[in-house]
């Protein structure tokens, strides 16, 4: 997509650690492609959350670690190279035990992601929002991986993801398990909750009286704000998924109709241009760059007559 760079890993790691300090809530936007990415970059969104579930959508299978480590970070790592904003990459719960965690934080941190977030549930992984096993790993299981994952990183910033709401085990467990997970090293958490309101990211935000930053994921709680999500002190919301299930409706849609209608002329004004494409592409500054390049090259094969 775009002419590739040399890993900005430590630039955008130290850039998300900020956002994530800073005063004011930082908004994350989900992306599965350079594609996506770029459109939330554009629409100014602050972080590129790599997203497990759009990724593994958009590869036609379940969000269940079917996708092996090397290609979430491939996808991760294409993310990166398009934006010039932070990607924060879901990374599931390590994609093993603690050898995989310190093996996976190495190779993302040099395909020039800027920090990983790691949830405390067993391998395999079901997305939360999925009826099924969402069974945590032990305590100290994920501590040790916390742990690791911090001393091996260079600046890669490093999220402990708390799934106790979603597994059902109750507030006392989070709030047991983030205090854990700070003395472990983790620079950030993330408290993950299904529920359709967010009184109970409320209290745990209220209850959680360490010092780490505290990022949500108002999925199903989307009522939500930004400012009453700032006033109660968040430090970061992740928009996990709305870019997919946006698209994901729109093809759908015009799909059905294209087949139903034999033309494509009445989705027309409904579809983006081919120029919107080509300016995503960079293809003026690919033609301006290609233009430079042949003008130089004349002359240098000029001034060799
Ligand atoms: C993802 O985007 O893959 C996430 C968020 O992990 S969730 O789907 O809510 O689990
Ligand atoms: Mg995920």
């Amino acid at each position: 997509m775009t002419v590739s760079r040399p890993s900005a890993s430590a630039a955008t790691a130290r850039e998300l650690r900020a956002a994530l300090r800073a005063p004011g809530l930082t908004r994350a936007m989900g992306a599965h492609s350079p594609l996506s990415a770029l459109l939330a970059e554009e629409a100014g969104f602050d972080v590129i959350w790599s997203s497990g579930l759009e990724i593994s959508a958009t590869a036609g299978v379940p969000d269940a670690n079917i996708l092996a480590m090397p290609d979430c970070l491939e996808a991760a790592a294409a993310l990166a190279n398009a934006v010039e904003r932070p990607v924060l990459a879901d990374c599931d719960s390590g994609f093993g035990n603690v050898n995989n965690v310190i093996h996976m934080v190495r190779a993302y941190e040099a395909r020039g992601i800027a920090g990983v977030c790691i949830e405390d549930k067993q391998f395999p992984k079901l997305n939360s929002f999925v009826e099924g096993n969402q069974d945590l790993a032990p305590l100290d299981d994920f501590a040790a991986k916390i742990r690791a994952a911090t001393e091996v990183r260079e600046e890669l910033v490093v999220v402990a993801r708390l799934e106790a709401l979603i597994a059902g085990l109750g507030m006392d467990e989070a709030l047991r398990r983030a205090e854990v997970y700070e003395r472990a090293g983790a620079d950030a958490l993330l408290i993950h909750s299904k529920r359709t309101d967010p009184d109970e990211v409320f209290a745990f935000r209220e209850a959680y009286t360490g010092d780490l930053p505290v990022i949500v994921v108002p999925t199903t709680y989307n009522q939500v704000t930004v400012g009453e999500l700032q006033e109660r002190g968040f430090a970061m919301a992740i928009y996990a998924n709305q870019a997919l299930r946006s698209s994901l409706r729109a093809m759908r849609e015009t799909l059905i109709r294209i087949m139903q209608d034999g033309t494509t002329h009445h989705v027309e004004h409904e579809l983006a241009s081919l120029k919107e494409i080509f300016d995503l592409q960079r293809v003026p500054q690919m033609l301006e760059r290609q233009a430079h390049y042949e003008a130089l090259g004349r002359e240098l094969a000029e001034a060799g007559r």
